[in-house]
């Protein structure tokens, strides 16, 4: 299979809370998937697109599960790298409400050590869109020089470049994520920031402020994520506003990339941008509808027949 969408990062194993609360009180986890590119490459795949996904996992039994998950899922996993001796990531999520906080143990995990050579020249310039996010490039310098390696391909190709800066001040600092931020964006056609990540690099909270500063630094299309207020989507043209569908939420985690998957498959199969973002805001709202990043992806029936109720 030629995937049409590829991205690149790090899959990593969930362990979520089953009653809402600190990590420090939980007795039970529920277990999953997670990793930003790869929930987006699961969403594109259940709305319907080819995708293909990038990466090391470790060979270990969480290393497996990821694959497995991959594989079951439909996605090309072709060049994903099994390292002998390496780890596969893991991450816990406390909830409270609708909030969550991750407790990360992936430092010099198997996907940190991506780098130039795991990306494939052909793979990347044969595909349609491209995703990549700041959190790949935050995890490890190789796997950041993976991700400009792979946004230089698809620019020559002339392949979408999609980003989700994904801001996780975590796994890095600042001021650095903030210039690898700004010039990622200048690169891309399709960015997708939360609000949280627009405060972070701009140290700006209105959206169409956010809109007007990414657009002035370069992007082309600013598909501006606000969670419970919906989302914005700005072209130099003009800019629209969509609003929130209404859903009972147990958990928003992977909803974003669930929004940015669902909006480059639209996009692929030729729909207007109007188009995408209503059925990215529809998937996104359905995602956050069960617990853990991969479980609640709607498919794409779900997502045609929520769309057909309103
Ligand atoms: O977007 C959801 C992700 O943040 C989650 O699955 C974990 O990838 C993750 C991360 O690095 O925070």
């Amino acid at each position: 299979m030629i995937p049409d969408i590829v991205s690149i990062g790090e899959g990593l194993v969930e362990l979520n809370v089953v009653e809402p609360g600190p990590l420090r009180t939980a007795r039970q986890y529920k277990v999953g998937w997670g990793g930003d590119t790869s929930n987006f490459v699961v969403a594109a795949s259940h709305l319907g697109g080819r995708a293909g996904y990038i990466t090391r996992v470790g060979a270990d039994e969480f290393g497996q599960m990821l694959l497995d998950l991959w594989q079951t899922e439909g996605i090309d996993t072709s060049h994903v790298v099994i390292e002998p001796e390496g780890f596969t990531g893991i991450y816990f999520i406390a909830r409270q409400g609708a909030t969550h906080s991750f407790t990360y143990y992936r430092k010099d995990s198997a996907a940190s050590h991506l780098k130039r050579e795991d990306v494939p020249e052909d793979y990347i310039a044969r595909a349609q869109v491209l995703h990549v996010s700041g959190i790949t490039q935050a995890i490890s310098q190789t796997a950041c020089d993976a991700v400009s390696k792979a946004i230089g391909i698809a620019r020559s190709a002339n392949v979408r470049v999609s980003y989700d800066p994904n801001v996780r001040s975590r796994l890095w600092d600042l001021e650095r994520a903030r210039g690898v931020v700004l010039e990622t964006i200048q690169y891309a056609d399709f960015v997708f920031p939360s609000r949280e990540d627009a405060e972070l690099i701009l140290g700006q909270s209105k959206p169409t402020q956010i809109a007007e500063q990414l657009l002035a630094w370069g992007a082309r299309t600013v598909i501006l994520k606000l969670g419970s207020e919906g989302a914005l989507l700005a072209t130099r043209y003009g800019e629209q506003r969509f609003a929130p569908f209404r859903v009972k939420v147990v958990d928003t985690t992977g909803a974003g990339d669930t929004f940015a998957g669902a909006f480059m498959v639209a996009y692929v199969e030729g729909k207007s941008l109007v188009d995408c973002a209503r059925s990215a805001n529809a998937a996104a709202a359905l995602a956050t509808t069960g617990a853990g990043a991969v479980e609640a992806i709607p498919r794409r029936a779900q997502v045609e027949a929520f769309l057909q109720s309103k």
